[in-house]
């Protein structure tokens, strides 16, 4: 592969900690280009990618199919805005929904932005559907929750890091994740209005609820006439093995929020999703966005959507999920530095000895970066293992190989 950069790695990772804000804090190394499951840096060596761009890239890194779409499109039509109708949006909407089965998509950008969509959805349903009185609907969430970066959402998130950026939205409750018991004492209250939750919560360390929680918990929602709201922007498009991680339980959320895979990671789209009762309560003027649902998304998310059920991506996440988290086990058995394995599909991650300080994750990561193979530290002590979900059987274990190497032979 030809370095079209001339720049060395050093250089573009010091001109990023000059010029760029300090809002993150990235593994070394500086990739210059991708396809499949592999990555490149600018010094041309490879890698294979274990975190697929916080799961954006499910369908793996620059898809032709997704990529031809995007440049036919970008030649003809970009934006529109929606102050007119364009040719693609029509055609979307009704392969989306189609899609999920639901009556309504609203189209967004951002993760985050697909998240306050939703709330704002969810409130307004509340005072116009509902009957709770003007400002006194309340939505729960749960403990160490991830749903983005808004000042909206940090209101209701509980990590140290949020402690000074307030005033903070209010609105909001927190519960236990994984306590039906908890969530049936909050629904008491008259003024819930809906119960946002991740199926697998992600940035905490892709926490798995005990089977039957997500479809109870929808059921107590539903008993209460109050919204089931799913944030599957990490965990859907495949990632889990299913389509949804809420088909796992076979359960519909009034409210689904997307984003993330549902275009490859090739341009950012994201999509609200409910029925005609729910979404009818938005009305024009009352919430939009220059860059939502414009036609280069739109098509790029059709296809994006597409080369999921073509490649059959969910049925090779379950199965190579499977094969992973055996591996993993297996490897466990014969070191003390990693405790556990956990997971579902291709949204998998191991916890690292409590015993061991938290650097001790970023160090492993670093090193399975020498070793070839790049993934992230998430609170801590934990790596989240997320490749591509159009891995092949051997070259899932080839990655198994490399992490074992990597984890046994630690000193
Ligand atoms: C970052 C994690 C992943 C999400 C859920 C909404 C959003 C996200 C369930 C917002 C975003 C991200 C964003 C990324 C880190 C990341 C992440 F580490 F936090 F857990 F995916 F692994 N709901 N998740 O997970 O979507 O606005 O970003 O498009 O750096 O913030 P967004």
């Amino acid at each position: 592969m030809s370095a079209v950069n001339t720049l060395s790695s050093n250089e573009l990772m010091e001109m990023e900690n000059q010029y760029g804000a300090h809002n993150y804090h990235p593994i070394p190394v500086v990739i210059a280009k991708g396809e499949g499951v592999h990555v490149w840096d600018v010094e041309g060596k490879q890698y294979y990618d274990f975190l697929s761009s916080y799961s954006a890239v499910n369908q793996g890194h620059c898809h032709p199919k997704i990529v031809q779409t995007l440049k036919d499109q970008a030649e003809n039509l970009t934006l529109t805005s929606r102050a007119f109708y364009n040719d693609v949006l029509g055609v979307y909407e009704k392969f989306i929904t189609e899609y999920f089965g639901f009556e309504k998509v609203l189209p967004m950008n951002t993760g985050a932005e697909a998240v306050e969509t939703a709330i704002k959805v969810c409130r307004k349903w509340a005072y116009e559907k509902k009957g709770i009185a003007r400002d006194q609907a309340k939505i729960i969430v749960c403990e160490n929750n991830f749903h983005g970066r808004t000042t909206t959402i940090i209101s209701f998130s509980n990590d140290p890091d949020n402690g000074n950026f307030g005033p903070y939205t209010a609105g909001f409750e927190r519960i236990p994740y994984n306590d039906l018991e908890a969530l049936k004492a909050a629904l008491e209250d008259t003024n819930v209005a809906g119960f946002l939750v991740e199926p697998i919560q992600g940035e905490a360390g892709v926490m798995v609820p005990e089977e039957g929680y997500l479809k109870a918990a929808s059921e107590l929602c539903r008993s209460k006439n109050v919204l089931f709201i799913a944030d599957e922007v990490q965990t859907g498009i495949a990632r889990t093995g299913k389509l949804l991680a809420v088909d796992h339980e076979n359960i519909r959320p009034d409210v689904l929020i997307l984003g993330k895979a549902i275009s490859g990671g090739v341009y950012p789209v994201s999509a609200v999703l409910a029925d005609d009762h729910i979404m009818e309560v938005i009305r024009p003027g009352q919430h939009g966005s220059t860059f939502g649902g414009n036609p280069l998304g739109a098509k790029v998310a059709i296809a994006a959507l597409e080369v999921i059920k073509d490649e059959k991506l969910a049925e090779n996440a379950q199965k190579l999920g499977e094969l992973f988290r055996e591996r993993m086990n297996h490897m466990i058995e014969k070191t003390a530095l990693v405790r556990l394995v956990r997971g579902k599909g291709l949204l998998n991650a191991i916890v690292i000895n409590d015993s061991e300080d938290s650097s001790t994750a970023w160090d492993i990561c670093v090193k399975l970066k020498d070793n070839g193979l790049l993934a992230k530290p998430t609170h801590g002590n934990i790596i989240r293992f997320a490749p591509p979900l159009v891995m092949t059987e051997e070259q899932l274990h080839e990655c198994c190989d490399i992490i074992e190497k990597t984890i046994l032979n630690w000193v």
